[in-house]
């Protein structure tokens, strides 16, 4: 079985422990951190997602598997972040309200930082006044929302419609994503981009600023 191969099985067994150090050893391998990322980790996520659809596992298996997933994230972090700190714009990230899920999310801002983008993580369920107030506080060029549940994807058109109220719309442009979100809603909710994946999410960034 190949590394990558054995990366995505512990990770769905939910080994964190194995996850981490099959991340080094990738790494150590030269294997680039995208090909980790994608055919490995979010691989098994996939995979777990399918389970948990057919009621093969339950939320704490799905849970093991995040933190397998988190643990060797944090091996291949530094290697996409790099050191060099170049401030192209800064953004302010966030899981919406009633929603946990941050993998993605997490994952989002790393690409972010490591094309130069300031991020300030407001972590996860966020609700609509606190992105307002941290539009004011940071006063970001993009507010990038994540959801990961249908039953959340409303909470990133209020967050919108806060930001008018609140008078700052015009002020920020709003970013959004996650498996559930697309273009199309993007578009009805008046939101100014939508990325599919955390790649995306950076050149999205970079349009919009011009
Ligand atoms: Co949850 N969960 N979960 N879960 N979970 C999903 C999302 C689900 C699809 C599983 C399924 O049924 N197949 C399903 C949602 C169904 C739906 O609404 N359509 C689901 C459910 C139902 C639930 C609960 C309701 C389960 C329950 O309690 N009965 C519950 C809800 C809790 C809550 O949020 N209130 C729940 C809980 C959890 C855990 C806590 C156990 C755990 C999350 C742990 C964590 O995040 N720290 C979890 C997990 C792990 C998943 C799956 C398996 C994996 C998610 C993930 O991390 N994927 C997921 C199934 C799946 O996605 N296949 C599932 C990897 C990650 C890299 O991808 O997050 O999609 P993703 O991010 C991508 C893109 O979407 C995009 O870029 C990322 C990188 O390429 N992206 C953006 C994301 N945000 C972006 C923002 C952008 C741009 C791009 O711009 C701002």
């Amino acid at each position: 079985m190949s590394i990558l191969e054995q990366i995505k099985e512990v990770t769905i067994a939910g080994d964190a422990v194995k996850a981490e150090e099959l991340a080094r050893q990738a790494v150590n391998e030269g294997i680039a951190p995208g090909e980790i990322i994608q055919d490995g980790f979010i691989a098994a996520m996939t995979v777990v997602g399918e389970k948990f659809k057919n009621q093969e596992i339950f939320v704490p298996e799905m849970l093991r598997a995040a933190r397998a997933m988190q643990a060797g994230l944090k091996v291949i972090k530094p290697l996409v972040v790099g050191g060099e700190i170049k401030n192209l714009a800064r953004v302010v990230l966030g899981t919406v309200k009633g929603d946990l899920h941050d993998i993605g999310k997490n994952l989002v801002g790393m690409m972010m930082e490591g094309a130069g983008i300031e991020v300030i993580d407001l972590g996860i369920d966020v609700p609509e006044e606190k992105f307002v107030e941290a539009v004011k506080t940071y006063q970001p060029h993009i507010l990038a929302m994540s959801a990961l549940l249908t039953t959340t994807m409303p909470a990133m058109r209020s967050t919108i419609e806060a930001l008018e109220r609140a008078g700052l719309r015009s002020n920020v442009k709003v970013l959004i994503g996650g498996a559930p979100v697309s273009q199309k809603f993007a578009d009805e909710i008046g939101a100014d981009g939508y990325a599919a994946n955390a790649g995306e999410a950076v050149d999205k960034v970079k349009e919009l600023l011009q």
